[in-house]
């Protein structure tokens, strides 16, 4: 008689999920961080962010009730020794996860997101514009001897897929390699929004420049790298910067993109549960779910 009292939302996805083919969203998780740098961890963000949804009930913070709402996750992408056959499979399963109008990925390290946008543009048989949230601009050609450290996941989306760099935004930015900042004097089309821009200027006026700067795109990736929080907000992270976005900036931001962009993609990688101090990490990152999840629900009705 136990069950009797559990709430409705006491399940996966607070009880949203669904096995139906045609769901809205459909859920990935990505549990790899072999490409990392510094620090391990995010490996076990996919599992821990799913633990914790049950402890949310189905309402966005506005009081948006999500029951109009279903998700289709499909789990997690099985571990696998070989790289470069562990990349083939996530974009093998990436590709059925964005049958879905929306998708959602969960990293992993930020290297995940060069197989995801490979398979986003192997989906859309289209270019594609990026929106990246993080301190860090990950624009080295190489790292510690690899294409695919995950300091090089977004040279992978302008060398090897031709995103446009007119076409990408990186938002929160703070740290850089030394090397990365002859690349950018060198292609002046990118769109840098620094974490300082943002705090003389705003939130909301930084996104307002990133939505000009993507006008007339037709698809848009965003991939959101938990440090471009300030370690205050986000220290369960690999590689930590101070200086960043408050939860609330990031929040604002990404109201304002979802409402005047068409994001049909999304990861949420760098989220590392063992480097974490009681799971503030994982638990801004399902804050940031659940708002994503009323504004597609919101932006259908
Ligand atoms: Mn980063």
């Amino acid at each position: 008689m136990i069950d009797s009292v559990a709430p409705k939302h006491r399940r996966l996805w607070s009880g949203l999920t669904t096995d139906a083919a045609d769901a809205p969203i459909g859920i990935l998780g990505i549990p790899f961080d072999g490409a990392t740098s510094f620090r391990k961890g995010a490996a076990s963000a996919p599992q821990k962010i799913r633990s914790l949804a049950p402890h949310v009930d189905r309402v966005t913070e506005d009081g948006v009730l999500l029951d109009g709402l279903s998700v289709r996750d499909y789990g997690d992408v099985a571990h696998d020794l070989d790289w470069a056959r562990y990349f083939a499979s996530v974009q093998h399963h990436a590709l059925a996860t964005l049958q879905h109008p929306f998708a959602l990925f969960l990293g992993g390290d930020h290297s995940v997101t060069i197989p995801l946008h490979a398979a986003f543009k192997q989906h859309l048989d289209d270019t594609f514009g990026v929106i990246q949230l993080d301190s860090h601009t990950d624009l080295m050609p190489v790292y510690e001897g690899h294409k695919w450290s995950h300091a090089c996941t977004a040279r992978r989306a302008l060398d090897d897929l031709q995103v446009n760099l007119a076409h990408y935004a990186f938002v929160g930015i703070r740290s850089w390699v030394a090397d990365e900042l002859d690349y950018v004097a060198a292609h002046p089309k990118l769109g840098i929004y620094s974490a300082r821009s943002i705090y003389q200027r705003g939130i909301e006026t930084i996104a307002q420049e990133v939505v000009t700067q993507m006008q007339g795109v037709a698809h848009i990736y965003l991939t959101l790298d938990i440090d471009c929080l300030d370690p205050a907000y986000a220290p369960g992270t690999g590689t930590p910067e101070a200086g960043g976005l408050t939860t609330r900036e990031l929040l604002e931001f990404l109201r304002i993109i979802f409402a005047a962009l068409p994001v049909r993609a999304m990861d949420i990688v760098e989220v590392a549960p063992p480097l974490d101090y009681s799971d503030i990490t994982s638990i801004a990152a399902l804050k940031v779910i659940y708002e994503v999840f009323g504004w597609k629900l919101t932006a259908r009705s």
